[in-house]
Order: C-alpha cells, then sequence, then structure tokens
C-alpha cells in the first residue's frame, strides 16, 4: 500500500476543486474515483449550471459564491479557457403566490434582500419590461423580476476537466476507474479498501456525491435522500435564446417545490437546455433508471415549459439524467465522520452546490491543511 497526506475520494464538482486547491501545498494528494471525472454519472455534469451571486437559499452562502467567482476566473487566466459566463440571471415571481427554492420560503424576496445587503446590482422588472428587454419569456402580467447582471453559468465539465489537470500539474495523483469499498481508522490515519488495492493517508475528503451515503452510519446517512434529476434540450427558433442576450433564469411559478422551471440561453445556437427539480426519493445511484420516457418528456412540455416561452420548439430532442443529494433543509453538510475526525464528510449539495464549489474546496483544503481560512464552514456542520 502507498502512503499520502490527503486523499479526495469523488472528483465531481466540489472534489476536483478540492484535490487542485490541496495540490497547491506540496503534500502528497491523492484522488479516488469511480468512473472517469469529469463523467455523467453523478450531479456534475450537463453543460452548464447556473450561478448568482444573491443566493435566496441563505446569506451563509453568499461569501463562497463571490470567492467562487475569483476562482473561476483565475482558473481561466490559468487555462486560457473560459469557463463562467456572464450572461445575466433572471428570476421571476408570478406576482400572485410565493414560491419555495431550496428549503427557502419566499425564496424571490429572500434574494433580493440578499441582495440587498451584499451590494449585488440588481434590477426590478415588470412584465412588460421583461418582454422588451429579453424577448424569450412570456411572463405573466401579474409578474415581475429580479435582474442581476453578474449572474450566468459556469461550464460544469470544463470547469473539472481543467481543475484535475491543475492538480496533476501540481503532482497530485489521479486514479480513476477506482471504486472505494471502504474507510476505515488505521496507523497512518484512514486506510482506503479499493478495487485496486488499499491505499493509507492521513486525512480523507469523502466528496462522494450521492454515494456518500454508502460511507456513513445510520444517523448520518438518513440526512441525505437521493432525488433523480431530467434535463432537456429542445430546439429553438433562429435568433432566440441567443447566448449573448439571453439570461439564465429560474422561474418559481406556484407554491410547490417542484412548480419550477431553469433553463440557460442557447449555448449551440440550435437547442436550449430546460430542467424542473424533483424532490421525490428515489434508489441508490447505482440502480437509478438513467433512462428518460417519452411520457415524462410529454409532462414537462405540458406542465412546466406549458406556454411560458417565446421562440421554443415544445419539442425535447434529447434528455439526461443527474442526481441530487438532499437534505431535509437544502444545507450542505461539511463535518467529520463521527468518532473518525480524519474523514472530513463534504456534501455541497442539494440542488444548488455548483457555484459554490469553487470557494466551498478551497475553504475544505486550508481546514484540511490546517490554515486560516475566510469562509466560515461552520453553519454546514451536522445538524
Ligand atoms: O442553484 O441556481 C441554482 C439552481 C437552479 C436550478 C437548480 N439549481
Amino acid at each position: 500500500s502507498k502512503t499520502y497526506d490527503i486523499a479526495v475520494i469523488g472528483l465531481g464538482a466540489l472534489g476536483s476543486s478540492a484535490l487542485w486547491q490541496l495540490s497547491k501545498s506540496g503534500k502528497s494528494i491523492l484522488g479516488l474515483d469511480q468512473f472517469s471525472p469529469p463523467h455523467d454519472m453523478g450531479s456534475s455534469h450537463g453543460e452548464s449550471r447556473i450561478t448568482r451571486l444573491a443566493v435566496g437559499e441563505g446569506m451563509d452562502f453568499v461569501p463562497v459564491v463571490k470567492r467562487s467567482h475569483e476562482i473561476w476566473r483565475e482558473l481561466e487566466s490559468l487555462t486560457g479557457k473560459k469557463i463562467m459566463h456572464t450572461t445575466g440571471g433572471l428570476l421571476f415571481d408570478s406576482g400572485l403566490e410565493s414560491w419555495s427554492k431550496h428549503g427557502s420560503e419566499g425564496f424571490f424576496d429572500r434574494t433580493l434582500r440578499f441582495a440587498q445587503q451584499g451590494n449585488t446590482p440588481h434590477e426590478i422588472l415588470n412584465s412588460e419590461e421583461v418582454k422588451r428587454r429579453f424577448g424569450a419569456f412570456d411572463l405573466e402580467s401579474t409578474g415581475r423580476a429580479y435582474f442581476e447582471p453578474s449572474a450566468g453559468y459556469i461550464l460544469p465539465e470544463l470547469a473539472i476537466k481543467s481543475q484535475l489537470q491543475l492538480a496533476e500539474k501540481n503532482s497530485a495523483v489521479i486514479k480513476t476507474h477506482t471504486k472505494v469499498q471502504g474507510i476505515q481508522p488505521s496507523v497512518e490515519g484512514v486506510a482506503i479498501h479499493t478495487n485496486h488495492g488499499i491505499f493509507e493517508v492521513g486525512k480523507v475528503l469523502l466528496s462522494a456525491g450521492s454515494w456518500i451515503k454508502d460511507f456513513l452510519p445510520p444517523f448520518h446517512k438518513s440526512q441525505f435522500k437521493i432525488c433523480r434529476q431530467v434535463l432537456h434540450w429542445m430546439p429553438v427558433k433562429q435568433g432566440n435564446f441567443e447566448l449573448d442576450k439571453t439570461p439564465v433564469y429560474m422561474w418559481g411559478f406556484g407554491s410547490g417545490s417542484e412548480d419550477f422551471i431553469y433553463g440557460f440561453p442557447s449555448l449551440d445556437g440550435k437547442t436550449v437546455k430546460m430542467a424542473s427539480e424533483s424532490f421525490h426519493e428515489s434508489n441508490h445511484p447505482d440502480t437509478v433508471n438513467r433512462q428518460v420516457s417519452l411520457e415524462e418528456q410529454e409532462l414537462f412540455l405540458e406542465g412546466k415549459v406549458a406556454d411560458r416561452f417565446i421562440g421554443v420548439d415544445k419539442k425535447i430532442v434529447k434528455s439526461k439524467v443527474c442526481i441530487y443529494t438532499v437534505t431535509s433543509d437544502s444545507n450542505f453538510v461539511v463535518d467529520e465522520l463521527p468518532d473518525f475526525p480524519e474523514v472530513l464528510v463534504a456534501s455541497a449539495c442539494s440542488g444548488h452546490g455548483f457555484k459554490h464549489s469553487a470557494g466551498l474546496g478551497e475553504a475544505i483544503a486550508q481546514k484540511l491543511l490546517n490554515q486560516k481560512s475566510e469562509i466560515d464552514l461552520s453553519p454546514f456542520q451536522w445538524k
């Protein structure tokens, strides 16, 4: 068995970010993943992820996403690749019914409040102004929109790939197709048992996404719910949803957490990605249904797309399954395993994690390296 100072188990959004940050330390760092990241089996794929600075989920997240934006820019200057696209972001509200998102009631008003508290430039638009400025959205006449110019989207696969490449450049060792079968306390700290042998390490970051439950004792396991999500792509009519004219958007149209649709401008000039969210408990990620039925697609078109958009062909050309790992209050978890402090569990999750992954990965690396951090991780302790 080979010894490393720190291992990261799971190299998705958070794991790849932490691995890169850890690799800057000069310590021996190991990254393990059961697939070959970036891959489409977890929670970090599907072409685009929204980022926004006034996160209605909570003020605790605001410093994390602000730091993340700085890191995405650093990543861009190191790689010469565009990873974060600032398109602006719209949050729609029917004006009739308050909607909740990611555990937060009154999400629209909270977002507005956090924008004010965090000095995030923004505007409030009525439905006429929305139609005039952004042709793609047919917002009801009672509706209003919060517009944040600094919002946009991140390319998740490119972000992960870039961080892993930089980590390897700094001498981190990455083992793909390496399935962790168990972790145990050992003389070195932690023994990681895998299909390719045992690795002895000082500390572990467990960022295994929806596989996290496999490593937890029953009480802690019960804090996470696995929820299957479906992303859909539809054709756009020429000249609609154009990249430089269309913001990312989130649209709550009822009081239920699934009365919701979100989406992006057209990245290829031909199709747009749209999705809703589901909070039904589903199977373990090894057995979750990865197929999307015609009936599911129909329900999405009728119930979510409905007549909300202009210039989109209501015909699904591609769908993809993705997985959320959801806590009861949609908060993140960053804390030690009980009675096993060498293992830090991190689940940046509940469907709003990607945008925070760069800043959170840095703060987690600082914690594992016993360094000071600007980011307070205490709001993310076990409940
Ligand atoms: O966190 O911005 C977000 C988001 C939108 C849809 C799902 N998550």
